[in-house]
Formats: C-alpha cells, structure tokens, sequence
C-alpha cells in the first residue's frame, strides 16, 4: 500500500472505480494536446477567448498534479504553427497569455523546483511573448524538479525539417558521414533533444488526431484521447489517463 496512491472517483464509469494508481509506475513524460478550449467557451455562449484564459487555470492545475505525482516531464502543446490561421485578435489574445500565466504563477513553479522550457519557433513570436518565456526559462534554469515544456509556435514537420538541413550541413561540411546518421543522430537535432520521448500523449476534447505534434518523438507513446473540453479537465481525469496507461502492456511491437 506504500506506493499507492488512493484516487477518488466523480463520474460513474465503474470499470475503473477504486483503482488506485501505482506510483512506481508514473509515465515519466507526458504530453497534452490541449484542445476543446473555443468550444467550451461557445457552450456558454462565451467568446473563445473566454475558454483559452479558463484553459490556463487548468494548466497551473495539472502542472500541480504533474509536480506531485513525481512525473519528470510535461509537455503541453500551447500555440500549434497552423493556429496563426485563427483571427487576428485571437491570435493577439493567446500571445498575451504566456506573459500572463508566468506573471500569475511563476513564483508558485519557482517554489515547486520547477524547470520551464520551451520548443517551437520563437521567430514570428511577438516580442513580449518570447521576452516573458525567455524570462521564466532563465530564473528556472537551475531547478531540478518537474521539466514543464511549452510547445509554443511549435510544428513536428518543422523541426524535423530544420533537424534535416542541419544534418546535411554537417555533412557538406565533412563533420558527419551519411552513413552514420541514424535515429539517436537525429534525436539530438530535434528540440526535444536530450528529453526522453512522451510515454504518454493526452488530448482532449474528442479530437483523434495527432496534429502535428512530436511526430518523431511519439513513435511509441501510449495515445489517450478524452472527451472532456481542456478547461474541464481535471486532476481526476489526469488520474483517470495515467491508470489508462498504467493498465495498458507495453511493449514496443517487438514483443508482442
Ligand atoms: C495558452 C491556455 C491553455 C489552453 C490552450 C490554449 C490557450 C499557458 C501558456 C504558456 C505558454 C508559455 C509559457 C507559459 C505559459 C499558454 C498560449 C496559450 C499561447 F512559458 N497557457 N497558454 N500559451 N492557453
């Protein structure tokens, strides 16, 4: 009983009722898709601007629930290269909202140890965005806790499309043989470099796709998909995902 952590249920759906997570068992990694926000909103005859800032308190949330269940790395998919489409004062919004989750909750991530990072192109990033998230990486730089990674202005082709010119380049330049590229090689010219690949992936809001996020890095992730809008989302249905993983087998298709 020592490792496990009792859990609460609020729906009905028996089929898990009473389980309780194994805490040496937590997905080291976890990646979110945080979708359903704009729609949320539109339930409440609200404008969608309404569901991205109620979107940001269940950031701070699952990051507090992330942080206590000793998970290492939590990557949350915050603003995709396809969401420059959106209108422009929509756009303007969700580019103010980093500076302001950081504004209202950076102390607390200091307090927890935590490391903020980030991955995407900060080019096209306003310059108040990128000056309150380089912010944020530099005063948490030294913490040894919780590895909390934006993906902001972040696309999966992209990055791997940068990792191939660098690779190439090394390669005119007689720095790396052709030959020897291989899956670790391109690994460390991905932004996750160094990060270990998302055990688990979480969207939600009902969505079954991938979007173009870590395509490289989610060759073998564990994919939950929940219909619950991002602001509803809750620490029980964080639970509720990690005990999805916990009684999936993994087993890298070698083994099957
Ligand atoms: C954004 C709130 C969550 C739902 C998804 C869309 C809207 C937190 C951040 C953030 C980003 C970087 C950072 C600190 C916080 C954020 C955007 C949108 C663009 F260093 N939430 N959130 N950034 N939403």
């Amino acid at each position: 009983m020592i490792n496990k952590l009792s859990r609460w249920m609020h729906n009905n759906d028996n089929t898990t009722k009473g389980k309780e997570l194994d805490r040496d068992n937590i997905p080291e990694h976890v990646a979110i898709i945080m979708d359903g926000n704009g729609r949320w909103a539109k339930r409440r005859g609200l404008p969608r601007v309404a569901g991205h800032r109620a979107g940001m308190k269940t950031v701070i949330e699952i990051t507090r629930a992330a942080d206590e269940l000793g998970v290492k790395y939590l990557t949350l998919y915050a603003f995709s290269t396809e969401n420059w489409k959106r209108p422009t004062d929509e756009v303007e919004f969700l580019m103010r909202l980093p500076g302001q989750f950081l504004m209202a909750e950076l102390d607390e991530l200091i307090e927890r140890n935590v490391q903020v990072r980030m991955v995407g192109n900060e080019e096209n990033l306003p310059s108040y965005t990128v000056q309150a998230v380089r912010e944020a990486i530099e005063k948490t730089a030294g913490n040894t806790g919780l590895i909390l990674n934006f993906a902001l202005n972040y696309g999966s082709r992209a990055e791997i499309v940068n990792a191939v010119r660098e690779i190439a380049a090394e390669v005119q330049e007689g720095r790396l043989a052709a030959g020897d590229i291989d899956e670790n090689v391109i690994g460390r010219y991905l932004e996750t470099s160094g990060m270990p690949d998302p055990d688990l992936l979480i969207r939600t809001s009902g969505e079954l796709r991938l979007s173009n996020f870590m395509l490289w890095q989610m060759a073998y992730s564990e994919l939950c998909f929940i219909g619950v809008y991002w602001p509803d989302f809750s620490r029980d249905h964080f639970y509720e995902t990690i005990l999805e993983y916990q009684q999936r087998s993994r087993r890298y298709g070698a083994l099957t």
